[in-house]
């Protein structure tokens, strides 16, 4: 596209924002649907090969209703096969999706979460991180964004679990809700999901409770969306990929979005993003579009159709966008280095324009084995470091490998960070 061309659409994109018909107090308007084609097409073009990994994927597709039954079967069948082959290593996170995905807008995957046990089982974890907390200085197996996904889950599933007793680990003052003394918003947005799903069923008296507990979940909700509120930044909520999820959480427990002005202040600066290229990775694409059309995941079990109905999306069978910019033929260098406590190992390498962060650790560890080896794990945010110089994150201890640039930590997965010429990049063995 050329770029008077691409201003034009800016404009005409910043210009028509106010939301006409809404389905939630605030929702892309249906004049504007063509915006979100980007993040339709990245998700229906996208190579799925992770089984449960994809299930963020499926939940957005079901709830904002694309149909496309070839794809939806696809990531159903890869779900369930990876259910069936990897069950006792599935987090509680993990396992509340598939829940979520599978039993979404009433289908025939109904009869495999009862046959496989699959709440029980979900049931289980959430236990299994409970008791991890008893025993590892209040350190769940995974996190507390899983927990919460975990609870979100049993609650929409209506068991009648003894989802009360564990409210009180929901208190804001937890320190799970933060990384590194900062508060964790895509955490917190999830556990304001959760509780509200816990509230509304108190509130309907379908589930036992006291009115203490009643009273609990009502003041960790206020805090927690306090702090979302205050994590505000151009109208974004933490940072771009935290923005669709706090979207949600303010949906169903605040009267933020009632302020039109709030509401097109978000939709400005996202559709800006999305227009920017931010939301490459499906997995982005699926936690921001609930949002923008005016959905939450406490509306899996409802049918409500809004104004960008799949209709108006122009689904085009294009290859996908590559997540990694094309390489060109020039190089730049860069510094990189692996520090450890007080101790620095320091590199310059070449690598090529348009490499992303990962390039530059293979390119340092095959300089320097033994100073700059390396692992990692599939995500469905990319790869995540998992160990440098054979030193592994632990989460019983709330280490990781925090990746940094110019000694600033960045917002993208190693897989996703675009390097430029001259940066310093930095892996450094920190604690959360
Ligand atoms: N999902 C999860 O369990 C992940 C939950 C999450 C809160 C997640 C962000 C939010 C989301 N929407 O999915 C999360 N990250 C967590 C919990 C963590 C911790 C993981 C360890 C644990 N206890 O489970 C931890 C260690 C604090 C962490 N994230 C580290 C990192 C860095 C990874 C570096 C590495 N070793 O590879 C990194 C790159 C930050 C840094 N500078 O080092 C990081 N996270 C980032 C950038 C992100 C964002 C990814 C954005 C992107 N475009 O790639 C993120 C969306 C996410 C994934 N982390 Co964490 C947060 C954000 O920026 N809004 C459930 C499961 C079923 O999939």
């Amino acid at each position: 596209m050329r770029p008077s061309h691409q201003l034009r659409l800016l404009g005409l994109l910043l210009f028509s924002l106010i939301p006409s018909q809404l389905c939630q107090i605030c929702e892309v308007s249906r004049e504007n649907c063509s915006y979100l084609n980007p993040l339709v097409n990245t998700m229906v073009n996208a190579n799925y090969t992770k089984g449960i990994q994809s299930a963020n994927i499926l939940l957005t597709f079901r709830l904002v209703q694309i149909q496309n039954q070839r794809l939806e079967q696809q990531l159903t069948q890869q779900i369930q096969e990876d259910i069936k082959k990897r069950e006792p290593e599935i987090t509680s996170g993990e396992l509340a999706l598939a829940i979520l995905a599978l039993g979404a807008c009433k289908n025939s995957s109904e009869v495999f979460i009862r046959d496989a046990h699959l709440v029980s089982k979900l049931g289980e974890k959430f236990k299994a991180e409970i008791e991890n907390m008893e025993t590892h200085s209040d350190n769940p197996l995974t996190n507390y964004y899983q927990l919460s996904l975990a609870l979100l889950a049993l609650c929409l599933s209506n068991g009648n679990h003894s989802i009360t007793n564990v409210i009180p680990y929901f208190t804001p003052e937890n320190k799970n809700y933060y990384f590194g003394g900062q508060f964790s918003v895509d955490t917190g947005a999830m556990a304001v999901l959760a509780l509200t799903c816990v509230k509304r069923r108190i509130e309907k008296e379908e589930i036992e409770a006291d009115i203490k507990d009643l009273n609990k979940t009502n003041v960790y909700i206020t805090s927690l969306v306090n702090k979302i509120l205050s994590a505000k930044n151009d109208g974004l909520f933490g940072n771009i990929f935290s923005t669709g999820e706090s979207m949600q959480a303010l949906f169903v427990s605040s009267n933020y979005y009632k302020n039109k002005r709030n509401c097109q202040e978000t939709l400005h600066t996202v559709l800006h993003n999305i227009f920017q290229g931010a939301f490459r990775l499906p997995i982005a694409a699926a936690q921001i579009l609930p949002a923008l059309m005016g959905k939450t995941y406490l509306d899996v079990n409802k049918n409500c159709s809004c104004a960008c109905s799949p209709d108006k999306f122009n689904i085009s069978t294009d290859k996908p966008v590559p997540v990694t910019p094309t390489i060109s033929p020039s190089n730049i260098s860069v510094n990189y280095s692996v520090q450890i406590n007080k101790i620095f190992n320091s590199t310059k390498v070449t690598v090529r324009k348009g490499s992303v962060f990962l390039d530059v650790m293979m390119a340092a560890q095959k300089q320097n084995k033994a100073a700059f080896c390396f692992e990692m794990e599939d995500s469905p945010w990319g790869p995540y470091i998992t160990s440098v110089q054979n030193i592994s994150a632990n989460n019983n201890d709330r280490t990781y490998w925090q990746l940094l640039s110019n000694g600033q930590p960045l917002s993208q997965g190693a897989g996703s960070y675009v390097v430029k010429n001259g940066e310093y990049l930095e892996v450094r063995w920190s604690t959360y």
